[in-house]
C-alpha cells in the first residue's frame, strides 16, 4: 500500500495543550507521525511519496471562507498583539449571544473555535494547509491509479473541524474535504466510516444534511468522552441527509467483541448505501493503553478491523486522525493496514 507523508507535518508543534487545568505538553505532537512512518518502513508496507499541492480551491469546497481567512492569519494577529503564549480561546459565542464576528484576534480566536485544548501556534496553518494535500494526493491516487487501498499520514488531524470551527487538535477536516473531492470528481456516493475512539463531530456537521455522503462513528459516548456535545444516537442527519448519519457512542471500558459487532453492522449500513468509495477516519485511540480515552481494544484487534474492512472490496482512503500511546502507535495503525492487505 501506497503511504502519503509530509515532513511539514512538523510545522505542527504548539508548546501548550489546556489539559486538566494545567498547560502540558500537547498528546497531539510530532513524533506522532514520525513512529508511525517508522513501522510503515519497518514493515515494508509500500512505497512512501510526497504530497502535490491542491491549492485552497478543495478546501473552500467546504470550508467557510471566513474561517479560512482566520487560521491563515490567526498566529501572526495574536503575536503582534505582542501576547506572549500561544493563541487559547477562553470566550465563545455561548447561549443567548451575539454571534455577529469580533475584529480583535481574542474574540475572532473564540468566535471560530469549538474547544480550548488546541492551542494555535506559529506554522500551524502552514502544517494543517500541507496535511489537506496528504489527503488529497492519498485520494487522487486513489481514483486515478486505480488502488485498492491508499494510506494518507496525515498530521494535524481533522475529523473535529466543522465547516467554521476548529478544535480537538484538528484545523482542516482531511476526510471530509477528501469526500468531496471524490464527489466533484464523478463518484456519486461517499461514505466516511470514522473508527477514531473520538465523535467526529466536524465531518458530522459537514454532512448532516446531504444524502451523498453517509458518515458512520463508533465513538466513546458524549455523556463520558469529548466532544461532549456531539456524537448521540440520536443524531441521524436532517432534511435530506436524514438516515445518511449512524452514530455508535459506547460506554468506558468498552472491549473489542461489542465494539466490533458495532462495526459489522456499520459493514452492513455501507454495504446497503451502494457507495463507490469509502474514507475511513483512521484514529486508533481505541487502544486500551491510550492516555486520553477509554475502550479496551488490543493490538491484535487492529488487524481483524482492516480484515473486516477489506471485505467491502471497495476503494479505500485510509486518513490518519488521532492515537496517542506513541509507544504502540506505530503497530497499531500499520496493522490496520495490514489486515486490510491480508
Ligand atoms: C482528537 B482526535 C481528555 C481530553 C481530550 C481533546 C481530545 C481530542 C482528540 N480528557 N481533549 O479525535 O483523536
Ligand atoms: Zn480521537
Amino acid at each position: 500500500m501506497i503511504t502519503v507523508f509530509s515532513d511539514k507535518h512538523r510545522l505542527r508543534n504548539a508548546k501548550t495543550e489546556l489539559y486538566g487545568g494545567q498547560l502540558v505538553a500537547p498528546f497531539e505532537s510530532p513524533s506522532r507521525a514520525d513512529i508511525v512512518l517508522e513501522r510503515v518502513k519497518s514493515e515494508k508496507l509500500g512505497e512512501v511519496i510526497e504530497p502535490q499541492d491542491f491549492g485552497i480551491d478543495p478546501v473552500l469546497a467546504l470550508h467557510d471562507a471566513g474561517f479560512v481567512e482566520f487560521l491563515q492569519n490567526a498566529w501572526d494577529e495574536w503575536s503582534q498583539t505582542g501576547f506572549e503564549g500561544e493563541a487559547i480561546p477562553t470566550c465563545w459565542p455561548a447561549r443567548r449571544m451575539s454571534h455577529r464576528i469580533p475584529e480583535f484576534i481574542e474574540g475572532k480566536v473564540g468566535y471560530y473555535s469549538m474547544s480550548s485544548e488546541t492551542s494555535i501556534s506559529k506554522g500551524t496553518w502552514e502544517a494543517a494547509d500541507v496535511s489537506k494535500d496528504v489527503a488529497l494526493t492519498g485520494a487522487e491516487l486513489l481514483l486515478k491509479r486505480d488502488q485498492k487501498g491508499v494510506f494518507s499520514l496525515c498530521r494535524p488531524p481533522g475529523h473535529h473541524a466543522a465547516l467554521d470551527m476548529f478544535g480537538g487538535y484538528c484545523f482542516l477536516n482531511n476526510a471530509a474535504i477528501s469526500a468531496q473531492w471524490f464527489r466533484d470528481n464523478g463518484i456519486e456516493k461517499v461514505c466516511i466510516l470514522d473508527i477514531d475512539f473520538h465523535h467526529g463531530n466536524g465531518t458530522q456537521d459537514i454532512f448532516y444534511e446531504r444524502e451523498d455522503v453517509l458518515y458512520i462513528s463508533l465513538h466513546g459516548h458524549p455523556r463520558d468522552a469529548f466532544p461532549h456535545f456531539s456524537g448521540y444516537q440520536d443524531e441521524t442527519g436532517h432534511n435530506a441527509g436524514e438516515g445518511a448519519t449512524f452514530n455508535w457512542p459506547m460506554s468506558p471500558g468498552t472491549q473489542f467483541g461489542k465494539w466490533c459487532d458495532c462495526l459489522k453492522e456499520s459493514l452492513e449500513k455501507i454495504e446497503s448505501f451502494e457507495t463507490e468509495i469509502i474514507v475511513v477516519s483512521l484514529g486508533v485511540d481505541t487502544f486500551e493503553k491510550d492516555p486520553i480515552s477509554f475502550f479496551k481494544l488490543k493490538s491484535g484487534d487492529f488487524l481483524s478491523i482492516g480484515k473486516l474492512i477489506a471485505e467491502l472490496e471497495l476503494p479505500t482512503l485510509f486518513v490518519m486522525e488521532g492515537g496517542y500511546n506513541i509507544n504502540e502507535l506505530g503497530v497499531n495503525v500499520v496493522n490496520v493496514l495490514q489486515g486490510f492487505e491480508g
